[in-house]
């Protein structure tokens, strides 16, 4: 495990905005969604096409083989300087020197996830109204995931879409990073970067894409052309 320093929570931050805008989509995995390649193949796939943030997001597999995996990806990620995070499991996460871990409202508390990963690994929280984006940043969230924007089927008991004036929102009443997730895609993407994500997550548009480094491109194309209709 590489020793990270410690850090701040406004150096954290900081690092977090920093990496968002940089990466700008943030691809997360599914084995189940992903035309039976495994997630290793998806990740250095995804990596070769310029992706720098990834989440592995696994609910199918034995912990033991999503150590494994989660193993491979850090080695993977490592070389090429993306930023790895964990979803949900915070052993997991630390066993394998994650750079972050993700977590719902459902899940251990931020303050007591910090506890236990200590000052350098980013706590990204998921956020699904203004009243729990308030809470996330007084309890020392790093980063927001803001959703689910659209409806999607691939999270289990998802709750209904927040959106894009949820966006609009977040985007104009926090300095947090945020990333937006659910149902995004490459037809809809341009949309929620024109209200305010710098950074967009995506499960099944890319890991179900037959060609994964295809469809990046076409998504990061969509993605600058959400930036210029800012204006
Ligand atoms: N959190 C909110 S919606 C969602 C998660 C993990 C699923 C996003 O998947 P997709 O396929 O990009 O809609
Ligand atoms: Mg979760």
């Amino acid at each position: 495990m590489h020793k990270q320093s410690v850090m701040t929570i406004n150096e954290r931050r900081i690092r977090a905005r920093e990496i968002f805008q940089s990466g700008g989509l943030y691809c997360l995995t599914d084995a189940k969604l992903s035309r039976g390649r495994d997630n290793i193949t998806i990740v250095e796939q995804m990596l070769n096409a310029g992706i720098r943030i990834i989440q592995y997001r696994e609910k199918e597999l034995s912990r033991q083989a999503m150590y494994r995996e989660c193993m491979a990806i850090r080695g993977l990620t490592r070389r090429v300087g993306a930023t790895f995070i964990v979803n949900d499991d915070v052993a997991l996460a630390m066993a394998v020197g994650a750079d972050g871990i993700h977590v719902g409202q459902d899940d251990l508390p931020v303050p007591v996830v910090r506890q236990l990963v200590g000052e350098s690994m980013l706590i990204g929280l998921s956020t699904h109204s203004p009243e729990q984006v308030q809470a996330a940043v007084a309890d020392g969230a790093d980063y927001l995931g803001v959703g689910p924007v659209y409806s999607t089927q691939t999270k289990k008991d998802v709750g209904a879409p927040v959106g894009l004036p949820f966006v609009q929102h977040v985007a104009c009443n926090t300095d947090l990073a945020f990333v937006a997730i659910g149902g995004i895609h490459a037809e809809n993407v341009a949309e929620a970067v024109r209200c305010g994500a710098d950074c967009v997550a995506m499960i099944s548009d890319i890991v179900s894409a037959p060609d994964i480094g295809q469809q990046i491109r076409l998504i990061q194309a969509e993605i600058l052309s959400g930036k210029r209709l800012r204006g």
